[in-house]
């Protein structure tokens, strides 16, 4: 079939289960076609294929809504909403985002990125209709990887006791980004092997109805034996009890199986939810035999060897030499813990896992839980890291601000991803955590010019023993400089002057050094002397020298790849107000008040003016200023 031609789903209802399955086979194929191109989330697509076409046949999008929780399987529903014309521009700059977008489609009802949101937003359409008086079903479609987060159970807990109407789609492949962990994995194991629990209790009561009523008392027993056949049909009756209506497993491969189980959803009262046993990779063996989470997102890939494209070489991965690092330095300090929230092949913590599988925690899509746990630790004398992505920091506020930094205790964050991801998008960008993070009391927090100060920055964490300390480092690769040998503290809040100069100071760190560098360089070409600081400490920073360049009535320009309001720029604007400093020019570069779409970092980097240009500019127009001023 020509899936360029589908303008919405409603050519479904008059599919047969074969034609279906044809069209399952040219979704695969197209998919694996893009993806080799453009890379994206092609495990999980392909693993929801049936799932998303039956869904479509037996329910009416956008009337009935489906909230695909994470999003990041949503391409097939792209496909059949009509816009696979638009895959060649799948996660590119103005192009079609890898999760739902309600400005793409009135099909996609919800928009995500982050995950376990999906049933509570569900709660809150459901609620909203039943007080409209509307009669749409709601469908919530998490995976088993979501369903661990904190949220997703949360939500679970007020619906099962509200009762509400809807009809929970759960998507169960057994893996999370790697394969899924924790107890409720272990019950979901123990449901998939149990067979069909709804017809056999259908079944049961039918029996049990033809069991002639011979008064109240047997009535009763009869109410117990069912109960207790529960429990002997199958080992758990969790979602049971939780008070939803259990259908499942469901063959989420199986056109028959997903048709038969959908339509008998529809017509079930309060919550149901639908067991469905899916493969991630379906249909691709590279994805399919995959036990570690390698096509859950890759980029571009050839297709018959499904070998990925990437340069020849590159530097190391910012989240391999951190993770390293404390692995290096865990052989020598038994403190040491690692913590990862679902993230161990992301934040490149294989290598430490495997040398020290006793001090390696994956807690499941558990922000929340990691940061307390690694305060839990650290009130032990132990020295937690916590390996997360800065954007799904954001979960964990409360806990960085009333377990951690409250307590004083020696919890060391690995905010990795800090700064612009690129192709993910505004879901995902690691923009916020200067912002939220600066603020609260005992907080350090630090951003290395390189790998190599990365590393030591590493070991200064480490044995730092005052408090919370939390070092960011950036999505992709270091910039391939010498690494040390030996390991060294870096005092802390110490800043470094990378380049001296007299009539500007340009104050940055991280990622956008190098772009300090070359503005420098370019103003020298037109006179100008600039001096180049490495503001490495974003918290407490170096108050001598900031201190010293106010005291010079140097102008300042600051440079940050994070929120402007709230960042590094705003923490030296407030120094400058708060000591007395109120005629200082001071000009800030960084990420506007706005979120910030996909495409490749340095588009973004474009789009917003974070460029040498920019900051040439910039600079120029700061001295006019402080000449007009004199
Ligand atoms: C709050 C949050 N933490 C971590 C992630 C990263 N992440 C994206 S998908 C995923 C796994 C989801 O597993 P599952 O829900 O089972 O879906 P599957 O990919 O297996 O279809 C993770 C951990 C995220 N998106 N949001």
């Amino acid at each position: 079939m020509d899936l360029t031609k589908i303008q919405d789903p409603s050519f479904l209802k008059d599919l047969s289960i074969n034609e279906l399955e044809q069209l399952s086979a040219d979704i695969r194929d197209f998919l694996i076609n893009v993806t080799s191109r453009t890379g994206g989330h092609i495990g999980p697509n392909l693993g929801v294929v049936e799932l998303t076409v039956a869904l479509h046949k037996v329910f009416n999008s956008p009337n009935d809504k489906f909230i695909w929780d994470v999003g990041h399987q949503s391409y097939v529903h792209k496909i059949l909403t009509g816009r696979t014309n638009q895959f060649e521009t799948l996660k590119k700059y103005k192009g079609l985002s890898g999760f739902p977008k309600r400005n793409e489609s009135e099909h996609d009802v919800w928009e995500t990125g982050h995950s376990s949101t999906s049933l509570s937003a569900a709660m809150g359409m459901a609620v909203a209709r039943d007080l409209k008086g509307t009669d749409e079903y709601i469908l919530p479609i998490i995976g088993d990887g979501a369903l661990t987060g904190g949220m997703a159970l949360e939500a679970l807990n007020h619906i099962g006791h509200e009762k509400t109407d809807m009809i929970v789609i759960l998507n169960d492949n057994e893996m999370s980004i790697a394969p899924n962990v924790g107890a409720l994995h272990n019950i979901l194991g123990k449901l998939r092997t149990a067979g069909k629990y709804q017809w056999a209790k259908d079944e049961l009561e039918y029996i049990l109805k033809k069991i002639p009523a011979v008064g109240g008392k047997l009535a009763a027993a009869a109410e117990r034996i069912k109960d207790s056949m529960k429990y002997l049909l199958v080992t758990g009756v969790f979602f049971e009890e939780l008070g939803y209506t259990y259908l499942g497993p469901v063959d989420g491969h199986n056109y028959e199986d997903l048709i038969e189980n959908l339509l008998y959803a529809k017509k079930t009262k309060g919550p149901v939810l639908v067991h469905v046993i899916t493969k991630k990779g379906k249909g691709y063996h590279p994805a399919e035999s995959d036990r570690i989470g390698t096509w859950h997102g890759p980029g571009p890939y050839k297709i018959e060897s499904g070998d990925f494209i990437k340069p020849a070489s590159a530097p190391p991965a910012w989240s391999k030499v951190i993770s390293e690092t404390v692995r290096k330095i865990a052989r020598e300090d038994k403190r040491v813990v690692a913590i990862t929230p679902a993230m161990t092949v992301g934040s490149k913590l294989e290598g430490f896992g495997e040398e020290f599988p006793e001090r390696l925690f994956d807690v499941g899509i558990a922000e929340q839980h990691a940061v307390t746990m690694a305060a839990g630790l650290a009130t032990q004398g132990m020295k937690p890291f916590l390996a997360i992505y800065s954007t799904f920091l954001q979960r964990g506020y409360d806990q960085v601000v009333h377990d951690v930094c409250r307590q004083n205790l020696n919890v060391f964050f690995g905010i990795d991803r800090a700064g612009l991801v690129g192709a993910d998008g505004e879901t995902h960008q690691g923009v916020f955590d200067i912002s939220f993070m600066r603020h609260v009391p005992n907080m350090v927090l630090m951003m290395p010019k390189d790998e190599n100060e990365g590393q030591h920055m590493v070991y200064t964490a480490v044995k730092y023993d005052h408090g919370p300390i939390a070092l960011r480092y950036p999505r992709g690769n270091g910039l391939g400089v010498t690494m040390d040998e030996d390991l060294k503290e870096i005092p802390i809040g110490s800043w470094e002057v990378l380049r001296e100069g007299t009539d500007i100071a340009i104050l940055t760190f991280g990622t956008t050094i190098p772009m300090a560098i070359e503005a420098a360089d370019r103003l020298q070409e037109e006179g100008l002397s600039v001096k180049v600081v490495n503001a490495r400490f974003i918290k407490p920073f170096d108050e001598g020298l900031l201190r010293g360049l106010l005291d010079q009535d140097m102008p300042i320009l600051t440079i940050e790849e994070a929120m402007l309001q709230g960042g590094f720029g705003s923490a030296i604007l407030e120094y400058a107000n708060d000591h007395g400093y109120y005629q200082s020019k001071i000009d800030r570069i960084g990420i506007p008040d706005q979120f910030i779409e996909h495409g490749s970092v340095n588009e973004l980097l474009e789009e917003i003016d974070l460029t040498v240009e920019a900051t040439v500019t910039r600079a120029k127009l700061i001295l006019n200023k402080k000449q007009q001023r004199a």
